[in-house]
């Protein structure tokens, strides 16, 4: 799906705040949702699945798979392939700020042993993918956030660097003068990357990064660094990352019921259909306003991918074949 649609579905309810294009058209709910079996790739290892339009990211991940890279380096190194491009607006450098201004970015990882490492609301560092890894496993802890993972990471030697590009200021000064600053759904803000890999060895891990929704209240975090909720990882099962309207995810701590469903038999398909099955149903009539995506692949490399309103793109890279597709979704409209 055009992530430029994805964003005219969705809204900040949540926040009070309210989308001010109207929801896009849906299209019929004949077949949805759909049925348990459906895979979308065979079985494929090594492997990556990332949400969005990523040719990139993929194959940064791929190659570090193909040179007998573990699936820890390839998600980290894929996604700060997405952190680096200044033409991403959701994520790293070139992210799109908060209302005040301030580009505030989320990450976490998480790998084959379970271990898990994130940060939050964090300035002034584009590669907080590497970041939320260096927390995993240079501290005691598991989430740092703002100031102080900003101190961290200067203490590792990451760099300051102003994340708020030409382009994002403009756009955040224009929001503001349409808007009167009353907080509006950003048309550009999707493409957080949540990524998956399977390496040689069959082993699972995840990253997830970006600069959350556009223009959202200054310290507001969402699903993405969260565990469970915007990644999963078991490599005894699979992996789930989401993207979309981060408040809802939270709410269904969607990826980790997704890698659930999977340990209780649901092929990754049908465990995502599940989960988008029940935060629509949460969300009762909400359900119009917002738009959520999961992806997840299973012990196996089967993936699955499933979405709310209208389908979402997503890359895999398998088989040696680095391809975009379109999400099947969930619309009852
Ligand atoms: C968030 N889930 O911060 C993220 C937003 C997102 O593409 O996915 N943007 O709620």
């Amino acid at each position: 799906m055009k992530r430029r649609k994805f964003l005219q579905n969705a809204s900040l309810s949540t926040l009070g705040i309210v989308a001010a294009s109207g929801v896009a058209a849906c299209k019929s709910d004949k077949d949805s949702p759909k049925k348990d079996s459906k895979v979308l790739v065979n079985a494929a290892k090594p492997l990556v699945i990332a949400t969005w339009r990523v040719p990139n990211a993929t194959a940064k991940a791929w190659e570090v798979l193909q040179n007998g890279g573990s699936s820890l380096d390839a998600v980290e190194q894929g996604c700060m392939v997405e952190e680096a491009d200044v033409k991403n607006s959701s994520v790293g450098k070139g992210g799109l700020p908060d209302r005040d201004g301030n580009v505030t970015l989320d990450a976490c990882i998480m790998d084959k042993n379970g271990d898990y490492g994130a940060v939050m609301c964090v300035q002034n560092i584009t590669h907080v993918i590497s970041l939320a890894r260096k927390v995993m496993e240079d501290t005691p802890h598991v989430i740092m956030v703002g100031e102080g993972a900003e101190q961290f990471a200067y203490s590792q030697g990451f760099k300051k660097e102003n994340l708020l590009t030409d382009s994002s200021k403009k756009a955040w000064e224009k929001w503001k003068k349409t808007s009167k600053y009353k907080p509006i759904i950003n048309i550009e803000n999707h493409d957080t990357i949540g990524m998956l890999a399977i390496d040689e060895n069959g082993d699972i891990s995840g990253a997830c990064t970006t600069s959350g929704l556009a223009y959202k209240m200054a310290g507001r975090v969402g699903d993405s660094p969260v565990i469970g909720s915007g990644l999963f990882i078991d490599n005894e099962i699979g992996g789930c990352t989401a993207t979309g309207m981060g408040e809802e995810v939270l709410k269904t701590v969607g990826a980790f019921l997704v890698v659930e469903l999977m340990r209780h038999g649901k092929s990754p398909q049908a465990a995502c259909e599940e989960a988008i099955n029940r935060i629509v149903k949460k969300a009762g009539d909400r359900y119009k306003d917002f738009q959520v995506g999961l992806i997840a692949v299973n012990k196996q490399g089967e993936t699955g991918a499933y979405c709310i309103h209208e389908w979402f793109n997503y890359n895999v890279y398998a088989n040696g074949e680095n391809k975009n597709y379109k999400s099947d979704f969930y619309n009852k409209a």
